[in-house]
């Protein structure tokens, strides 16, 4: 006489999905997009040369208010994004091999100089000027 041994192991997996009902008194949490460049700044790039001692451009706007300004630099020797004018001097971090320096500031309506602070990198001719409006 056979007995059928019932083996169904039912592996019920109850997957315990929580219903999240704001149980709390407090509610409207804002999504913070906590990023290194604020929301609101305006990217204005800027890239080095593949040669020489030269920005892609001599010139550049943006609009005031918080402006990235972000070079990429292809070559070997290092380079950075700086600003100077009308009170402001920033220095982005020197980069090379395709690295990427940027800078963020804060800026007033006005003409302005960026350039790469590698002493007598400006002056053999990485600048340029950016207007603010
Ligand atoms: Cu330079």
């Amino acid at each position: 006489m056979r007995i059928p041994l019932l083996h169904s192991a039912a592996t019920v997996a109850v997957v315990a999905v929580l219903a999240a009902g704001c149980g709390g008194g407090s509610g409207g949490g804002g999504s913070s997009a906590a990023a290194s460049t604020p929301a609101n700044a305006q990217v204005v790039e800027i890239d080095v040369a593949q040669s020489g001692f030269a920005f892609t451009k001599t010139t550049a706007t943006a609009s005031a208010g918080t402006v990235e300004l972000k070079s990429m630099n292809p070559q070997s020797v290092s380079h950075d994004i700086s600003i100077k004018g009308n009170g402001v001097d920033e220095h982005g971090s020197l980069v090379s091999g395709g690295g990427v320096s940027t800078v963020t500031v804060d800026l007033k309506p006005g003409t302005y100089t960026f350039y790469c602070s590698v002493p007598g990198h400006e002056q053999a001719g990485m600048k340029g000027t950016l207007t603010v409006s």
